[in-house]
């Protein structure tokens, strides 16, 4: 150890998944950010993707090996034996552990324990989203020393220099860490957090496993047959949302206040910035980005902008997270709104192939209660939006809707279940019911805390859109899986009902 030359991995656990779900890879912006400011600080860094292993390590003994765990969730990526080998090799003086999900939450908590096994003194740190929110669940188990509270871009450099001076964690903002046996935790100063995004470092893209992805054999990141896979990578023009819609983390990010900093609001990056990052990837070999900004279509021109640049580039693109259907509508006849065809047209020639199509409810009450009152259904046709996107345009569309809020009722989940219906008649590639769960770092957390939805020792291990988490719905947690099921099949075409039930990714 030296505290000259300290030397960091940053590293995605290994995953937990139903045997329904399809494994997907590490290798999220959050860490590529941190990797990319330790090494601008000319501090050592390895990055390891724990689902895929390490260069010695084959997918077949890693992403592709799936372990059954006692608590029924299928568990891929190193075992503890190889991680416990790569951590002895590599004599890391300092491990940053990347949890952004809270079904991850065992895996982060592995690799910690294992960590602290191989060398008490290594300094164990975790951060994201969920370690956040759960940051005494980190800290009492004895194996993380310090949660970083909020976006760490510039504060990683600042953990891992106390480190080196050897002073106390009191002097960072932040963070998080035991204290006496008592959790402290530094609010974040506003000179944390990066305003101006331009400034960010570059992610460290050329440190992911790239040879290992690609032989993967398949778009990891999409579940519609006949998405060719190429070389793909994360990439982010912005940071928040505009919305702060209670089941999401933006919630509890829109507040001077708030333990994770006033980050919620949308932040842009300048155009010249987003085709920095785009050049760089394309050097790397990369033909697929996944746009991954909460909000990707909030600013139309900026938009437009990037699209059109990129699509020049002969780059395929797609969607993750950020599409929000308002962003489609513009004003129409009679105070009504319409689909905007010249941006489903930018999109399409941008190569937008499938988007997600956020509908969320079909109840304006749970819409405008919930979700930001981002749709107005009264004024706003979503089964047309649905038609021009896809018979128009030829784009494929994957529904979401969300059934289980606490005071949710059966027949607004019945309401769901009719647009679906109308929605897959429209042109619908599937849709997908999911139950609506309060993720740690969300206000709908706090509240399902507050209200008695969820009790403080909730498993996390449940956390996932398969299992009602919440107790005292008004529809209760039996009926809400069994509607479900049923809206799934009843809703679903019979072939892709079919399809998914013989590649066991059906729901
Ligand atoms: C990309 C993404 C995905 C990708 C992930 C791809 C992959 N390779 O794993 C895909 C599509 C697969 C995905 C899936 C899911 N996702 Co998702 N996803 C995201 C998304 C949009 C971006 C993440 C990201 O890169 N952010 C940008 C980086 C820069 O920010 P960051 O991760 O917060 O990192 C910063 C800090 O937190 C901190 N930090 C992070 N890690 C560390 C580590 C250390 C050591 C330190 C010091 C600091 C630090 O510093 C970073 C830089 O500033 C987020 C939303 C969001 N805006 O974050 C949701 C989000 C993480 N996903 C979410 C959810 C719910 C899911 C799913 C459950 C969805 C579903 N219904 O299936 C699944 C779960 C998958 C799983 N493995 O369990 C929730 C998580 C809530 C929770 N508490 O669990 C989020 C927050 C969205 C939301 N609306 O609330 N997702
Ligand atoms: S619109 Fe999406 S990203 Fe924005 S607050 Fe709502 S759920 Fe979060």
């Amino acid at each position: 150890m030296s505290r000259q030359d300290p030397k960091v991995l940053l590293i995605y656990p290994p995953n937990q998944l139903m045997d329904i779900e399809i494994p997907r890879p590490g290798g999220t912006l959050s860490l590529l950010y941190l990797a990319g400011a330790l090494r601008d600080a000319d501090i050592e860094v390895n990055l390891l993707d724990a689902t895929v292993g390490s260069e010695s390590d084959s997918l077949q003994d890693t992403f592709f090996r799936r372990v059954m765990q006692p608590n029924g969730l299928t568990r891929i990526g190193m075992s503890a034996g190889q991680l416990r080998a790569y951590f002895e090799k590599g004599k890391y003086d300092i491990i940053g552990i990347s949890s952004i999900f809270t079904s991850q939450t065992r895996m982060a908590l592995q690799v910690a324990r294992i960590a602290k096994q191989v060398n008490p003194e290594t300094l164990v740190i975790s951060g994201g989203g969920n370690a956040q929110a759960l940051s005494s669940r980190f800290l009492v188990s004895g194996d993380v020393d310090l949660v970083s509270t909020s976006e760490s871009d510039n504060l990683i450099v600042h953990i891992v220099r106390a480190w080196q001076k050897g002073s106390s964690f009191d002097n960072l903002d932040a963070v998080a860490f035991l204290k006496d046996g008592q959790v402290v935790t530094k609010p974040v100063r506003p000179e944390t957090i990066c305003r101006n995004l331009d400034e960010l470092p570059i992610p460290a893209w050329d440190m992911l496993p790239f040879g290992k992805y690609d032989n993967i054999g398949f778009s990891t990141r999409s579940n519609t047959p006949g998405v060719e896979p190429s070389r793909y990578a994360p990439i982010m023009t912005s940071r928040g949302c505009q919305f702060r819609c209670l089941y999401c983390h933006n919630s509890e990010e829109k507040n001077p206040t708030s333990e994770r900093g006033n980050i919620g609001h949308l932040r842009l990056k300048s155009i010249e910035r987003v085709m920095q990052e785009v050049e760089i990837l394309r050097s790397l070999g990369v033909r697929h980005l996944y746009f991954e900004d909460d909000s990707l279509l909030a600013k139309k021109e900026r938009t437009t902008n990037i699209f059109r640049q990129v699509t020049e580039m002969d780059m395929q693109i797609s969607n993750i997270n950020g599409v929000n259907l308002a962003h489609f509508a513009i004003p129409g006849p009679e105070d009504k709104l319409v689909p905007d065809q010249e941006y489903l047209e930018i999109m399409k020639q941008a190569g937008f192939g499938e988007f997600v199509f956020p509908v969320e409810s079909a109840s304006q009450r749970i819409l405008d209660k919930y979700a930001s009152g981002k749709l107005d259904l009264s004024r706003f046709d979503v089964v047309e939006l649905m038609r021009v996107a896809t018979q128009e345009k030829g784009m494929k569309c994957l529904v979401n809707i969300m059934i289980g809020f606490p005071d949710e009722t059966e027949e607004e989940m019945l309401q769901g279940v009719e647009l679906a219906k109308q929605l897959i008649d429209a042109g619908a590639t599937y849709v997908t019911f999911f139950i609506v769960t309060p993720f740690p770092g969300s206000k709908l957390f706090t509240q399902a805390i507050e209200g008695g939805y969820l009790s403080e020792d909730f498993d996390p291990d449940r956390m996932n859109w398969k299992n009602p988490v919440m107790r005292n719905t008004v529809v209760p947690p039996k009926r809400i899986v069994e509607l479900r099921d049923w809206a799934w099949e009843h809703v679903n075409t019979p072939e892709y009902v079919q399809s998914r039930r013989s590649h066991q990714i059906g729901g």
